[in-house]
């Protein structure tokens, strides 16, 4: 591990090779201070919850695998990791729940029963540490989504149980929101579709927009809530067809003025989500990311500094106003330590918006100008900036651990807490 004096002369180094270039990097890491990420918290627990079901009924095409010890088993233990994950992270940031992540109090509450006072030990929490909360109703795991529908299945009973649970999520999102003053993201994922060929796609569809315009009914004020969408291409079990399709939910948020939630692993292996951020800025105002890293599929893998994520990160930069675009991050790995994951993914999506807000105005006055082959060396030339000695002095001011050393500390919190865990 550098020294604090190393990495103040490797930064004051970077600083004015940075400045030659037309680089504040002191402007670029307040911008950074500025882009809170929300971890999801279903990472530290591979999306159990609170309700006291087995991980094996998760259903909806999630997959959660590996085995590694120390999940989270309560509220407090989540939480605690949770600490242990933002002390080794640079800024301040939001906390994304489940609605099944709930303090039920050990008795069955059924989600068309669930209320803002199940989160109020998670207000709390958030409150004390100065964080955000975002939400999302849990329409998985669950006998009435046993069939692979929710929002859009036939039988209108089940619609009703699942546009109930919804509408529960948003108020609860909002009493979040007001509780916290900063606006709660309510993100509506359902797991819609068919292994097989659907007779009639449209029907489906046709149900699925009708039970949305009813969980979106109650206007609730946008201080509090803000309501997104999240399409997906497919889903193990859903592999003919989902309801929620990219292109429905496109024309869903631009009639009916919602946040449209990209994930990164909901398209085709070749197709980038980065391309996707400026096009739908054209027509909506803002837009939620769930930045995940597919390996071959929607695999939920942690992110890692991937040319696609700082592709992302670019993208959300290059928009002009980064508070359009609310990043948060989506995968669950159990096969490593929990709150390693949470670690890696959070300041790997950290360390590409710095690297994008570190970009050389050169490279788009070249393309302005139209000279591209200028734009292309001036790229090629930026990744070779050192970047590196800017995140490790904003890791030294934040009083975050420079480098690699989180990882010692995330080891002592695994010797002394999660291997009580049994
Ligand atoms: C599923 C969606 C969704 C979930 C979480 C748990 O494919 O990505 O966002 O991962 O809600
Ligand atoms: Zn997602």
């Amino acid at each position: 591990m550098p020294s604090a004096a190393q990495v103040e002369t490797a930064f004051e180094f970077a600083r004015d090779r940075y400045a030659g270039l037309g680089v504040d990097v002191v402007a670029a890491c307040a911008a950074l201070g500025r882009i809170p990420i929300s971890l999801h918290c279903w990472q530290g627990d591979d999306v159990a919850g609170f309700e006291h079901r087995d991980a094996a009924g998760l259903g909806g095409g999630l997959a959660v695998t590996g085995n590694y010890p120390g999940r989270a088993r309560t509220p407090d233990e989540l939480r605690s990791d949770l600490d242990m994950a933002l002390a080794v992270i640079p800024g301040r940031h939001r906390l994304n729940l489940h609605a099944s992540y709930g303090e039920f109090g050990g008795r069955p509450v059924d989600r068309d029963q669930v209320e803002a006072a199940h989160f109020s030990g998670w207000i709390d929490w958030a409150k004390g540490r100065g964080l955000g909360l975002d939400f999302n109703p849990t329409c998985f795991a669950h006998p009435r989504a046993a069939d692979g529908l929710t929002l859009s299945h036939a039988d209108r009973g089940i619609r009703r149980f699942w546009i109930e649970h919804c509408r529960r999520a948003r108020e609860i999102g909002a009493a979040l929101g007001r509780a916290l003053a900063t606006p709660c993201v309510t993100n509506l994922w359902v797991p819609d579709g068919f292994k097989d060929t659907p007779a009639d796609r449209l029907a489906a569809r046709e149900r699925l927009a009708a039970s949305l315009d009813e969980v979106f009914d109650r206007p609730l004020p946008a201080a509090h809530n803000l309501d997104a969408v999240e399409p997906k291409l497919f889903g193990i079990g859903s592999e003919a067809c989902t309801v929620g399709s990219t292109e429905f939910y496109l024309g869903y948020c631009i009639t009916r003025r919602k946040l449209l939630c990209l994930d990164a692993g909901h398209f085709h292996p070749t197709e980038s989500l980065a391309d996707k951020i400026s096009s739908v800025l054209l027509y909506l105002p803002e837009i939620l990311l769930h930045v995940s890293r597919g390996v071959r599929w929607d695999s939920d893998h942690v992110v890692t500094l991937t040319d696609e994520l700082l592709a992302i990160a670019r993208e959300v930069v290059a928009c002009g106003d980064p508070a359009r675009v609310h990043v948060g991050l989506d995968y669950f790995d159990a096969s490593i330590n929990r709150v390693a994951a949470w670690v890696i993914g959070t300041r790997n999506m950290l360390r590409a918006l710095l690297v994008a807000l570190l970009e050389p105005p050169a490279i788009r006055a070249a393309e302005q100008a139209g000279d591209l082959t200028a734009r292309l060396a001036l790229q090629e030339e930026a990744k070779g900036l050192p970047s590196a000695a800017v995140w490790d002095h904003y890791c030294q001011s934040a009083d975050v651990p420079v480098g690699e050393a989180w990882l010692d500390d995330v080891r002592r919190y695994e010797r002394t807490v999660l291997a009580g865990r049994g």
